[in-house]
Protein backbone atom coordinates (compact mmCIF):
# COMPACT_ATOMS: atom_id res chain seq x y z
CA UNK A 1 0.00 0.00 0.00
CA UNK A 2 1.56 3.38 -0.45
CA UNK A 3 1.53 6.26 1.71
CA UNK A 4 -1.25 8.08 -0.56
CA UNK A 5 -3.63 4.80 -0.37
CA UNK A 6 -2.50 4.94 3.43
CA UNK A 7 -3.53 8.72 4.07
CA UNK A 8 -6.74 8.10 2.26
CA UNK A 9 -7.82 5.38 4.30
CA UNK A 10 -6.74 7.57 7.54
CA UNK A 11 -8.89 10.36 6.24
CA UNK A 12 -11.69 8.38 5.67
CA UNK A 13 -11.74 7.18 9.04
CA UNK A 14 -10.77 4.03 8.50
CA UNK A 15 -9.67 1.99 11.76
CA UNK A 16 -6.05 1.17 11.27
CA UNK A 17 -6.00 -2.64 13.13
CA UNK A 18 -2.89 -4.78 14.37
CA UNK A 19 -2.83 -6.94 10.91
CA UNK A 20 -2.95 -3.91 8.33
CA UNK A 21 -0.33 -2.60 6.52
CA UNK A 22 1.07 1.03 7.55
CA UNK A 23 4.13 2.79 6.93
CA UNK A 24 7.11 1.63 9.22
CA UNK A 25 6.79 5.57 10.87
CA UNK A 26 3.24 5.42 11.47
CA UNK A 27 4.05 1.99 13.73
CA UNK A 28 7.16 3.58 15.20
CA UNK A 29 5.15 6.72 16.70
CA UNK A 30 2.53 4.19 17.80
CA UNK A 31 5.18 2.59 19.50
CA UNK A 32 6.75 5.42 20.88
CA UNK A 33 3.57 7.35 22.33
CA UNK A 34 1.48 4.42 23.58
CA UNK A 35 4.30 2.58 25.42
CA UNK A 36 5.44 6.43 26.93
CA UNK A 37 1.66 6.70 27.86
CA UNK A 38 1.67 3.20 29.81
CA UNK A 39 4.81 3.85 31.44
CA UNK A 40 3.49 6.87 32.61
CA UNK A 41 0.22 5.16 34.32
CA UNK A 42 3.36 2.77 35.91
CA UNK A 43 5.35 5.44 37.10
CA UNK A 44 2.37 7.18 38.10
CA UNK A 45 1.64 5.10 40.34
CA UNK A 46 4.60 6.30 42.57
CA UNK A 47 3.68 9.43 43.95
CA UNK A 48 0.20 8.69 44.81
CA UNK A 49 1.31 5.12 46.17
CA UNK A 50 3.40 7.30 48.26
CA UNK A 51 -0.22 8.34 50.99
CA UNK A 52 -2.01 4.79 50.74
CA UNK A 53 -0.88 4.18 54.42
CA UNK A 54 -1.50 7.70 55.16
CA UNK A 55 -4.89 8.58 53.88
CA UNK A 56 -6.71 10.17 56.89
CA UNK A 57 -9.52 8.03 56.70
CA UNK A 58 -10.40 4.19 55.99
CA UNK A 59 -12.92 5.43 52.96
CA UNK A 60 -10.24 7.62 51.62
CA UNK A 61 -6.89 4.85 51.86
CA UNK A 62 -10.04 2.30 50.14
CA UNK A 63 -10.53 5.05 47.40
CA UNK A 64 -6.79 5.48 46.94
CA UNK A 65 -6.02 2.45 46.93
CA UNK A 66 -9.09 1.61 43.44
CA UNK A 67 -7.49 4.20 42.24
CA UNK A 68 -3.72 3.22 42.20
CA UNK A 69 -4.50 -0.20 40.70
CA UNK A 70 -6.61 1.50 38.37
CA UNK A 71 -3.39 3.46 37.18
CA UNK A 72 -1.65 -0.70 37.17
CA UNK A 73 -4.60 -1.43 35.29
CA UNK A 74 -4.23 1.21 32.02
CA UNK A 75 -0.76 0.48 32.24
CA UNK A 76 -1.69 -2.99 31.29
CA UNK A 77 -3.95 -2.57 28.68
CA UNK A 78 -1.55 0.15 26.76
CA UNK A 79 1.41 -2.46 26.76
CA UNK A 80 -1.42 -5.21 25.42
CA UNK A 81 -1.98 -2.10 22.52
CA UNK A 82 1.85 -1.29 22.22
CA UNK A 83 2.47 -5.30 21.42
CA UNK A 84 -0.39 -5.48 19.01
CA UNK A 85 2.27 -3.33 17.02
CA UNK A 86 5.63 -5.83 17.27
CA UNK A 87 7.21 -4.63 20.15
CA UNK A 88 7.57 -7.13 23.11
CA UNK A 89 6.57 -6.09 27.02
CA UNK A 90 10.27 -7.11 28.02
CA UNK A 91 11.40 -4.45 25.31
CA UNK A 92 9.25 -1.96 26.56
CA UNK A 93 9.73 -2.27 30.09
CA UNK A 94 13.52 -2.31 29.53
CA UNK A 95 13.25 0.66 27.59
CA UNK A 96 12.14 1.97 30.57
CA UNK A 97 14.24 0.87 33.16
CA UNK A 98 17.01 1.80 30.68
CA UNK A 99 15.97 5.20 30.88
CA UNK A 100 15.81 5.25 26.95
CA UNK A 101 12.00 5.91 26.96
CA UNK A 102 10.07 8.59 28.70
CA UNK A 103 7.05 8.85 30.91
CA UNK A 104 4.98 11.93 31.65
CA UNK A 105 7.41 14.98 33.66
CA UNK A 106 4.25 15.20 35.86
CA UNK A 107 5.16 12.18 37.93
CA UNK A 108 8.93 13.87 38.95
CA UNK A 109 7.16 16.01 41.21
CA UNK A 110 6.98 14.93 45.39
CA UNK A 111 3.55 14.13 47.24
CA UNK A 112 4.29 16.73 50.04
CA UNK A 113 0.91 16.61 51.99
CA UNK A 114 -2.50 14.81 51.90
CA UNK A 115 -3.59 17.80 49.81
CA UNK A 116 -1.07 16.75 46.86
CA UNK A 117 -3.38 13.30 46.50
CA UNK A 118 -6.33 16.17 45.65
CA UNK A 119 -4.35 18.44 43.80
CA UNK A 120 -3.26 14.73 41.59
CA UNK A 121 -6.74 13.85 41.21
CA UNK A 122 -8.11 17.36 40.27
CA UNK A 123 -5.56 18.59 38.00
CA UNK A 124 -3.49 15.87 36.91
CA UNK A 125 -6.44 13.36 35.65
CA UNK A 126 -8.36 16.41 34.87
CA UNK A 127 -5.44 16.84 32.54
CA UNK A 128 -4.66 13.37 31.32
CA UNK A 129 -8.35 12.98 30.65
CA UNK A 130 -8.65 16.24 28.79
CA UNK A 131 -5.92 14.79 26.52
CA UNK A 132 -7.24 10.95 26.70
CA UNK A 133 -10.82 11.75 25.33
CA UNK A 134 -9.90 12.44 22.03
CA UNK A 135 -7.57 9.43 21.84
CA UNK A 136 -11.19 7.85 22.31
CA UNK A 137 -11.45 8.54 18.13
CA UNK A 138 -7.79 8.01 17.30
CA UNK A 139 -7.06 5.78 14.56
CA UNK A 140 -5.70 3.19 15.89
CA UNK A 141 -7.91 0.48 16.60
CA UNK A 142 -6.10 -1.46 19.47
CA UNK A 143 -5.46 2.37 21.45
CA UNK A 144 -8.89 3.80 20.64
CA UNK A 145 -10.16 0.58 22.27
CA UNK A 146 -8.24 1.06 25.35
CA UNK A 147 -8.69 4.27 26.18
CA UNK A 148 -12.50 3.87 26.10
CA UNK A 149 -12.26 1.91 29.39
CA UNK A 150 -9.52 4.27 30.94
CA UNK A 151 -11.37 7.52 30.21
CA UNK A 152 -14.27 6.28 32.44
CA UNK A 153 -12.10 5.33 35.17
CA UNK A 154 -10.44 8.58 34.78
CA UNK A 155 -13.78 10.42 34.86
CA UNK A 156 -14.13 8.75 38.46
CA UNK A 157 -10.31 9.87 39.92
CA UNK A 158 -10.64 13.29 38.60
CA UNK A 159 -14.13 13.51 40.71
CA UNK A 160 -11.96 12.05 43.50
CA UNK A 161 -9.50 14.32 43.63
CA UNK A 162 -11.78 17.85 43.35
CA UNK A 163 -14.02 16.12 46.63
CA UNK A 164 -10.90 15.58 48.34
CA UNK A 165 -9.99 19.34 47.53
CA UNK A 166 -13.41 20.56 48.15
CA UNK A 167 -13.30 19.19 51.55
CA UNK A 168 -9.72 20.98 52.25
CA UNK A 169 -10.93 23.92 51.11
CA UNK A 170 -14.13 24.26 53.48
CA UNK A 171 -12.41 22.50 56.19
CA UNK A 172 -9.77 24.30 58.72
CA UNK A 173 -8.01 27.74 57.76
CA UNK A 174 -4.85 25.29 57.48
CA UNK A 175 -6.80 22.54 55.34
CA UNK A 176 -7.31 25.21 53.01
CA UNK A 177 -3.91 26.84 53.33
CA UNK A 178 -2.71 23.20 52.59
CA UNK A 179 -4.97 23.02 49.56
CA UNK A 180 -3.94 26.57 48.17
CA UNK A 181 -0.13 25.08 48.80
CA UNK A 182 -0.71 21.93 46.72
CA UNK A 183 -2.33 24.15 44.02
CA UNK A 184 0.66 26.65 43.67
CA UNK A 185 3.24 23.52 43.35
CA UNK A 186 0.55 21.27 40.76
CA UNK A 187 -0.71 24.23 38.36
CA UNK A 188 2.52 24.93 36.50
CA UNK A 189 3.38 21.11 36.46
CA UNK A 190 0.11 20.13 35.02
CA UNK A 191 0.03 23.11 32.44
CA UNK A 192 3.49 21.14 30.92
CA UNK A 193 2.52 18.04 30.81
CA UNK A 194 0.46 18.57 27.78
CA UNK A 195 3.33 18.94 25.54
CA UNK A 196 5.73 21.61 24.23
CA UNK A 197 4.26 24.73 22.69
CA UNK A 198 3.45 23.81 19.41
CA UNK A 199 6.17 25.86 17.99
CA UNK A 200 8.24 23.47 20.00
CA UNK A 201 6.25 20.06 19.05
CA UNK A 202 8.09 18.25 16.82
CA UNK A 203 5.61 15.64 16.15
CA UNK A 204 2.36 16.97 16.06
CA UNK A 205 1.63 17.72 12.50
CA UNK A 206 2.82 14.25 11.76
CA UNK A 207 0.60 12.72 14.58
CA UNK A 208 -2.41 14.95 13.54
CA UNK A 209 -2.04 14.17 9.76
CA UNK A 210 -2.30 10.30 11.06
CA UNK A 211 -4.99 10.95 13.35
CA UNK A 212 -3.17 9.46 16.69
CA UNK A 213 -3.44 13.15 17.44
CA UNK A 214 -6.58 15.00 17.43
CA UNK A 215 -5.54 18.40 18.91
CA UNK A 216 -2.23 20.02 19.38
CA UNK A 217 -0.58 19.97 22.80
CA UNK A 218 -1.25 24.37 22.96
CA UNK A 219 -5.08 23.42 22.25
CA UNK A 220 -5.32 20.55 24.81
CA UNK A 221 -3.68 23.24 27.42
CA UNK A 222 -6.62 26.06 26.70
CA UNK A 223 -8.92 23.18 27.08
CA UNK A 224 -7.69 22.33 30.46
CA UNK A 225 -7.22 25.80 31.34
CA UNK A 226 -10.84 27.13 30.52
CA UNK A 227 -12.12 23.94 32.33
CA UNK A 228 -10.62 24.36 35.36
CA UNK A 229 -9.90 28.03 36.10
CA UNK A 230 -14.16 27.87 36.99
CA UNK A 231 -13.25 24.64 39.52
CA UNK A 232 -10.47 26.50 41.46
CA UNK A 233 -12.95 29.59 41.74
CA UNK A 234 -15.46 27.62 43.27
CA UNK A 235 -13.00 25.99 45.33
CA UNK A 236 -12.35 29.43 46.34
CA UNK A 237 -8.90 28.84 45.57
CA UNK A 238 -5.83 31.13 43.73
CA UNK A 239 -4.48 29.96 40.26
CA UNK A 240 -1.04 30.71 40.90
CA UNK A 241 -0.80 32.93 38.04
CA UNK A 242 -0.77 36.74 37.87
CA UNK A 243 -1.53 36.52 34.53
CA UNK A 244 -4.05 34.48 34.46
CA UNK A 245 -7.00 36.81 32.67
CA UNK A 246 -10.59 36.12 30.90
CA UNK A 247 -10.29 36.85 27.03
CA UNK A 248 -13.77 37.77 25.77
CA UNK A 249 -12.15 38.64 22.56
CA UNK A 250 -10.92 34.80 22.03
CA UNK A 251 -13.19 33.54 24.39
CA UNK A 252 -10.53 31.41 26.16
CA UNK A 253 -8.63 32.23 29.54
CA UNK A 254 -5.03 33.94 28.79
CA UNK A 255 -2.18 32.35 30.81
CA UNK A 256 1.09 33.76 31.63
CA UNK A 257 4.32 32.84 30.44
CA UNK A 258 5.44 28.60 30.87
CA UNK A 259 8.88 28.35 32.77
CA UNK A 260 9.93 25.61 29.37
CA UNK A 261 13.34 25.08 30.90
CA UNK A 262 11.78 23.58 33.87
CA UNK A 263 9.76 20.96 31.82
CA UNK A 264 12.84 20.12 29.36
CA UNK A 265 15.10 20.14 32.50
CA UNK A 266 12.23 17.85 34.01
CA UNK A 267 12.53 15.02 30.76
CA UNK A 268 16.20 15.41 30.70
CA UNK A 269 16.58 13.54 33.77
CA UNK A 270 16.78 16.16 35.84
CA UNK A 271 13.59 16.91 37.90
CA UNK A 272 12.72 16.48 41.51
CA UNK A 273 12.37 12.83 41.60
CA UNK A 274 13.23 11.32 38.52
CA UNK A 275 16.11 9.58 40.13
CA UNK A 276 14.31 8.02 42.82
CA UNK A 277 11.19 6.63 40.42
CA UNK A 278 13.25 4.67 38.09
CA UNK A 279 15.19 3.19 41.13
CA UNK A 280 11.57 2.60 42.62
CA UNK A 281 10.63 0.94 39.29
CA UNK A 282 14.30 -1.22 38.78
CA UNK A 283 13.96 -2.20 42.26
CA UNK A 284 10.41 -3.41 41.97
CA UNK A 285 11.06 -5.34 38.65
CA UNK A 286 14.11 -6.99 40.74
CA UNK A 287 11.79 -8.18 43.21
CA UNK A 288 9.58 -9.67 40.91
CA UNK A 289 12.48 -11.69 38.88
CA UNK A 290 10.89 -14.92 40.94
CA UNK A 291 7.31 -14.66 39.68
CA UNK A 292 8.62 -14.36 36.21
CA UNK A 293 10.68 -17.30 36.27
CA UNK A 294 7.98 -19.36 38.22
CA UNK A 295 5.52 -18.29 35.53
CA UNK A 296 8.41 -19.47 33.08
CA UNK A 297 9.10 -22.31 34.31
CA UNK A 298 5.51 -23.75 34.77
CA UNK A 299 4.72 -22.89 30.55
CA UNK A 300 7.91 -25.13 30.00
CA UNK A 301 6.61 -27.89 32.41
CA UNK A 302 2.82 -27.45 30.99
CA UNK A 303 4.55 -27.38 27.34
CA UNK A 304 6.55 -30.53 28.02
CA UNK A 305 3.28 -32.35 29.22
CA UNK A 306 1.46 -31.77 26.31
CA UNK A 307 4.09 -32.80 23.54
N1 LIG B 1 6.52 14.44 29.70
O1 LIG B 1 6.45 16.50 19.77
P1 LIG B 1 5.86 16.35 21.13
C1 LIG B 1 -1.75 10.06 33.23
C2 LIG B 1 8.17 14.55 24.88
S1 LIG B 1 -1.22 9.61 31.72
C3 LIG B 1 7.57 13.80 29.15
O2 LIG B 1 4.76 17.29 21.48
P2 LIG B 1 4.01 14.11 21.11
C4 LIG B 1 -2.73 9.19 33.95
C5 LIG B 1 7.62 13.73 23.74
O3 LIG B 1 7.47 12.38 24.14
C6 LIG B 1 -0.04 10.86 31.26
N2 LIG B 1 7.88 13.91 27.84
O4 LIG B 1 5.42 14.83 21.34
C7 LIG B 1 -2.39 9.19 35.37
C8 LIG B 1 8.69 13.92 22.70
O5 LIG B 1 9.85 13.15 23.04
P3 LIG B 1 10.42 11.94 22.11
C9 LIG B 1 0.60 10.51 30.00
C10 LIG B 1 7.07 14.67 27.09
O6 LIG B 1 4.17 12.69 21.41
C11 LIG B 1 -2.86 10.20 36.20
C12 LIG B 1 9.08 15.37 22.93
O7 LIG B 1 8.73 15.68 24.26
N3 LIG B 1 -0.32 10.71 28.89
O8 LIG B 1 -1.31 11.05 33.63
C13 LIG B 1 5.95 15.33 27.60
O9 LIG B 1 3.43 14.49 19.79
C14 LIG B 1 -2.56 10.19 37.56
C15 LIG B 1 8.41 16.30 21.95
O10 LIG B 1 7.01 16.46 22.23
C16 LIG B 1 0.02 10.32 27.66
O11 LIG B 1 1.08 9.79 27.44
C17 LIG B 1 5.69 15.20 28.97
N4 LIG B 1 4.65 15.81 29.57
O12 LIG B 1 3.03 14.79 22.23
C18 LIG B 1 -1.63 8.17 35.90
C19 LIG B 1 -1.03 10.56 26.59
N5 LIG B 1 5.36 16.00 26.60
O13 LIG B 1 9.43 10.83 22.20
C20 LIG B 1 -1.32 8.15 37.29
C21 LIG B 1 -0.59 10.13 25.24
C22 LIG B 1 6.08 15.78 25.49
O14 LIG B 1 10.53 12.48 20.72
C23 LIG B 1 -1.81 9.17 38.12
N6 LIG B 1 0.47 10.94 24.72
N7 LIG B 1 7.11 14.99 25.79
O15 LIG B 1 11.74 11.60 22.73
C24 LIG B 1 0.28 12.11 24.03
O16 LIG B 1 -0.84 12.57 23.85
C25 LIG B 1 1.49 12.77 23.45
O17 LIG B 1 2.54 11.84 23.41
C26 LIG B 1 1.94 14.05 24.25
C27 LIG B 1 3.23 14.58 23.60
C28 LIG B 1 0.85 15.13 24.16
C29 LIG B 1 2.23 13.73 25.71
Amino acid sequence: MTREDFQQRIDSGIKIEPKDAMPEDYRKTLIRQISQHAHSEIVGQLPEGNWITRAPTLKRKAILLAKVQDEAGHGLYLYSAAETLGITREETIEDLLSGKAKYSSIFNYPTLTWADIGAIGWLVDGAAIVNQIPLCRCSYGPYARAMVRICKEETFHTRQGFDIMLTLARGTPEQKAMAQDALNRWWWPSLMMHGPSDAESKHTAQSMAWKIKLFTNDELRQKFVDQTVPQAEYLGLQIPDPDLKWNAERGHYDIGPIHWDEFYNVIRGNGPCNRERLQARIEAHERGAWVREAAAAYATKQRTKAA
